[in-house]
């Protein structure tokens, strides 16, 4: 399994009415039941079976969603699910299957027998079963890309029972759908930008080739990559470009730009120009789109056109090779792309007051990474190895405490013998000091999931919600402000929750937080992973604005997650963090004193 998936299901909140320890493998909610029961239906019905079999699967389902407590305790107390209105043993045996694996034998029968994506057809608003079964038989269409495409064409209307305002509405709602679901968390997209411009450069000596657009400004999320280069063969770049391995569609292909699909869903769109513009369209490429059309009004005001070609007074090109050239000649400094939001990256450029950003080279260490003690896959000899190669002063580790019993958390005995582990390599190594630690669980009611006796013994605590997303505003903020306060608390982790293009963060009061943890002098987590990056830029300004410093921690769970760190530092620029705003910048020595001082 990997790393994203562990921490997704790491993170389903406990069904109701059990307690989050020991309660299996996965927790099941009643409402993923259902919804495997109704996608059963759903199935069964558009290939056409027989009614009664799909009302069995419907009636069960809305059984199971009215009930009370959780099918899953009820298993586990080995209650008779038969005596349950409207399930047979057939059905106990299925809501069984789900429990225990997540899935059931039938449901994947069925996605195996019909397109993999039909089922996604019943998400649109009209789209019942007997309509997906005829658009399906009719007219071949099994994903929303290919209803898209048909609506488009006019297709659609000429079903019996379709008529053109159906044909709108549905291509409407298909659009918005697919426009949503587009985007990319920034590590899938940096991988595969990386290999695509290995790949370019390999086929050109001369090239120069660049990623641009939103994954240069490092944004959290990546539409589409976009990809400047200026070669002295343009066209031979452009045809390697849509031969690459990886392509599935060529969009476009013209003499200066080219546009693919990638397998995995995601598009590049490649503009090659002289080497005298690649600057200029280095900049305009990168955007963003707002900051762009601020650096144009400013270039009108001195009477100068900037756009992709170059920076121009009247025909003549004052700038454009470089990106620092066009700047300069704009009477600025270089910005960073991260900066180039137009939140005032502009001005403070022009008055000299451009932030000096962290960098990933700043860091000394790293505050919170996982072993082989709970969920990690490397131990925590090669964790501090691979923390020593990196050059850094400390590496803390912090396994998840117990509560969180699916990642195998430690109790106080176990935090005893990982302590007495550390100690020992401590005395072995040389330049890299481990830190003892703890990702402890916060409870719901804002105690810490570990006695204080054990967590006193630590150099930090580091607090995590992992349960109980769904709480009010006033509870959560109350519930992570109480925590805050345990004497102990050092960190906190992941401060809002999300998980990109996932789940949302939860309610939360974050500026209250961040004067909480000002108040109390404790940290605030920027976790790097690329699926979290959490706080987020505009939350890593507000606590910079509001005095309490950040740490960029990789929650490595294996020794090659420190790479992660990238994310992090860039997500920490885009909030306008400098090197003095980041916690684990700081050397050893002065680090120790400022988690001293965290305890009361
Ligand atoms: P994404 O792909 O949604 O994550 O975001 P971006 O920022 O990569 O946007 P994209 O791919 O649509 O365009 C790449 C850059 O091209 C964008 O950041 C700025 C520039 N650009 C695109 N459209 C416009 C425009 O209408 N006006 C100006 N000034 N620049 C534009
Ligand atoms: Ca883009
Ligand atoms: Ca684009």
């Amino acid at each position: 399994m990997s790393l994203p998936e562990l921490s997704t299901l790491l993170e389903l909140p406990p069904p109701p009415g059990s307690t989050a320890s020991g309660a299996g493998d996965v927790f099941v909610h009643n409402a993923d039941v259902a919804k495997t029961f109704q996608e059963i239906a759903d199935l069964l019905e558009i290939k056409g079976e027989n009614t009664f079999r799909v009302r069995a699967y419907r009636n069960a389902a809305r059984t199971i969603e009215g009930l009370a407590s959780s099918v899953q305790t009820m298993i586990a107390e080995h209650q008779d699910l038969t005596e349950l209105p409207c399930i047979g043993a057939d059905l106990a045996g299925k809501i069984g299957e789900i429990v225990a694996t997540g899935t059931c034998a039938t449901r994947e029968q069925l996605r195996h027998e019909l397109p993999p994506a039909l089922a996604t057809l019943l998400s649109i608003p009209g789209l019942g079963p007997k309509r997906v079964k005829l658009l399906y038989q009719q007219r071949n269409i099994g994903s929303l890309e290919q209803l898209a495409v048909a609506a488009r064409a006019g297709e659609i209307r000429t079903i019996r029972g379709f008529g053109p305002r159906a044909e709108q509405r549905i291509l409407d709602a298909v659009e918005a759908q697919l426009s949503k679901s587009a985007r990319f968390r920034i590590g899938t997209a940096s991988e595969l930008a990386q290999s695509f411009t290995r790949y370019l450069k390999a086929g050109d000596a001369h090239a120069e080739v660049e990623p641009a657009g939103s994954l240069r400004r490092m944004q959290d999320t990546i539409g589409d990559l976009d990809i400047v280069a200026s070669s002295p063969r343009p066209a031979a770049l452009l045809q390697r470009f849509v031969d690459f391995d990886g392509v599935a569609e060529v969009l476009s292909h013209g003499p200066t730009r080219a546009s693919v699909l990638l397998r995995q869903g995601i598009q590049v769109d490649l503009r090659v120009v002289p080497a005298s513009s690649f600057g200029s369209a280095l900049q305009y490429f990168t955007g963003s789109k707002a900051h762009n059309i601020a650096m144009r009004r400013l270039a009108q005001e001195r009477d100068l056109k900037l756009n992709e070609y170059g920076l121009f007074s009247a025909a003549r090109r004052v700038a454009g090779e470089t990106e620092a050239d066009v700047f300069a000649a704009l009477g600025m400094p270089y910005i960073a792309p991260e900066l180039r939001e137009n939140r005032g990256e502009i001005e403070a450029a022009l008055a000299g007051q451009l932030p000096q950003l962290v960098t990933l080279a700043d860091l000394r260490g790293d505050l919170h990474a996982h072993t082989k003690a709970s969920d990690g896959k490397s131990s925590l000899r090669e964790m501090a190895l691979a923390a020593q190669r990196r050059g850094w002063s400390y590496l803390a580790i912090t396994d998840h405490s117990r509560q969180l019993s699916i990642a195998h958390g430690l109790d106080s005995e176990a935090v005893d013998r990982q302590v007495a582990q550390i100690e020992r390599i401590n005395q072995e190594l040389h330049g890299l000091t481990v830190l003892k630690g703890i990702e402890v669980d916060i409870n719901e009611d804002g105690s810490l999931d570990l006695p204080d006796a054990c967590l006193r013994q630590l150099d930090l605590v580091v607090g995590a919600v992992h349960s109980g997303f769904n709480l009010s505003r006033d509870r959560q903020t109350t519930r992570i402000l109480r925590a805050m306060d345990h004497p102990c608390f050092t960190l906190l982790a992941h401060p809002s929750g999300r998980l990109l293009l996932e789940r949302e963060p939860f309610d939360i009061d974050m500026p209250r937080v961040i004067a909480h943890a000002r108040q109390r002098g404790c940290f605030l987590e920027l976790n790097a992973q690329p699926h979290r990056l959490d706080l987020s830029d505009s939350y890593c300004l507000a606590a910079k604005k509001g005095g309490v410093l950040v740490s960029v921690n990789s929650d490595a769970h294996s020794r090659v997650d420190f790479d992660d760190l990238r994310f992090g530092i860039g997500q920490a620029r885009r909030g306008w963090l400098e090197k003095s705003d980041v916690l684990n910048t700081r050397g050893l020595d002065e680090l120790r004193t400022l988690l001293a001082a965290t305890r009361l």
